[in-house]
């Protein structure tokens, strides 16, 4: 019997942003089956319980060492009934049956195929589920029309689900900085998203553009875009303007997660001159293993021809200078007026969560309100205003927590 001055007892406060979470995870086999948890809640529209299942990984992501019995969840925030059911079982034996039969199941496996696919989201996904639709290949026979988004995203599929590696995403960075400065000199662009972070991957890249006089940044994107367009580097892009200033939100209080700024989601270009020699190995295999979806998407546009699938293969294996010089890669690209950057820049590292808990903790705790834009003060009634990262943890009342982090 265990006495209880033997049990590790954690402490950990209940909001993530009075968290450090590296990604030095010491609990990934209980996190990860959280988070697949969370994920198929969030892809059946169920957002409560996803965030119920992502507060309870991301306590396990805080602590110091791995956890190994139930005793020491005791006292701990953010874990309930279900996540610790979850726990148990990964901790007795060895796996969590839901996780497993969640991960065979055909809705699951076809809600991650659907939504695979860059503009696809849950609604849709689940749509064409319930018109039979299970993989790419059914879905390319079937007469749903996709819009200008899923188009590329289908064309880009392979692509678009390899992790973006860190190299790749400097690579890129210089590529846009250039546009950026030529466009419009002075102006400067900094790596935000998981990189920031430290993530050695990603899902995509992305990038904040400011310029420090305010002001001189209104209609920047399109020039960017235009001046990218034109060398190249862009399979697709929709450019959204700034409604910050015309929006009916309340002071601080976007009426939805989607923040106002000026913006670009874009699929871009990346050659492997630009991703350097070192990339080398990484296409090979990419071109070597040269994956089923692949195959399914490029026979679909074929029409009739399309029908002979051994054809298909027959004709990629007969060329193997067919392999691609290129990769497309998912960037996502931010303006911001300098008056804004600071919380522009917060909002826009993340991690998801981390950025949840900062709003949560603002709202509960300090009645206010915090957005990507600005932080306003309920209780003042008016905007506090912060020209860093620093500044705006310290109107909050929290301890500065750096990017490194923000893992949670
Ligand atoms: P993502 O790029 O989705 O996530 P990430 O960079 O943390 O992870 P990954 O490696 O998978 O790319 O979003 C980055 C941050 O931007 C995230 O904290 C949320 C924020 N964000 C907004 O504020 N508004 C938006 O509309 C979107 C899409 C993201
Ligand atoms: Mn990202
Ligand atoms: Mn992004
Ligand atoms: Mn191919």
């Amino acid at each position: 019997q265990t006495c209880e001055a033997e049990v590790l007892l954690f402490s950990v406060p209940s909001y993530a942003c009075q968290r450090r979470t590296t990604l030095q995870n010491q609990n990934a086999v209980l996190t990860d089956a959280l988070s697949l948890l969370a994920e198929n809640a969030e892809l059946s529209d169920e957002e409560g319980r996803g965030v119920a299942f992502r507060r309870a990984a991301a306590v396990l992501k805080s602590l110091p060492e791995p956890v190994t019995s139930m005793t020491q969840l005791r006292g701990l925030p953010g874990l309930g009934d279900h996540s610790l059911r979850v726990i148990k079982d990964v901790l007795e034996n060895g796996a969590s049956s839901e996780v497993e039969s969640t991960k065979r199941s055909e809705r699951y496996k076809a809600l991650k195929v659907l939504t695979g696919i860059f503009g696809v989201g849950s609604k849709t996904a689940d749509r064409w589920i319930r018109d039979g639709i299970h993989d790419l290949r059914q879905l390319g026979d079937s007469a749903h029309t996709l819009n200008r988004a899923q188009q590329a995203g289908l064309e880009h599929y392979d692509d678009l689900n390899q992790p973006v590696t860190k190299a790749e995403a400097d690579a890129i960075g210089e590529i846009v900085e250039a546009a950026v400065v030529s466009v419009l000199p002075g102006a400067r662009m900094t790596l935000i998203g998981g990189f920031r972070r430290g993530k050695q991957t990603g899902h995509d890249v992305d990038f904040l553009i400011t310029h420090p006089e305010e002001g001189r940044e209104v209609g920047l994107m399109p020039k960017v875009v235009s001046r990218l367009e034109a060398q190249g580097f862009l399979l697709y892009q929709k450019t959204t303007r700034n409604s910050y200033l015309e929006s009916k939100d309340g002071p601080g209080r976007p009426s939805s997660n989607m923040d106002r700024f000026e913006r670009c989601f874009s699929i871009f270009k990346l050659t492997e001159e630009e991703r350097g020699g070192m990339k080398r190995a990484d296409t090979e295999r990419e071109s070597d293993a040269h994956s089923h979806t692949s195959h399914q998407i490029h026979t679909r546009g074929r029409g009739l021809e399309a029908a002979d699938e051994d054809e298909g293969v027959a004709e990629e294996r007969s060329k193997p200078a067919g392999r691609k010089r290129w990769r497309a890669v998912r960037v996502d690209l931010v303006v911001s007026p300098i008056s804004q950057f600071a919380f522009a820049l917060l909002g826009w590292t993340g991690s998801k969560l981390f950025e949840r808990e900062l709003r949560r903790w603002a709202g509960h705790e300090k009645s206010m309100s915090l957005s990507s834009h600005a932080l306003y003060d309920s209780k003042q009634s008016r905007y506090l205003r912060a020209t860093s990262e620093e500044e705006i943890f310290s109107h909050l009342g929290l301890e500065f927590i750096p990017p490194s982090e923000r893992n949670a």
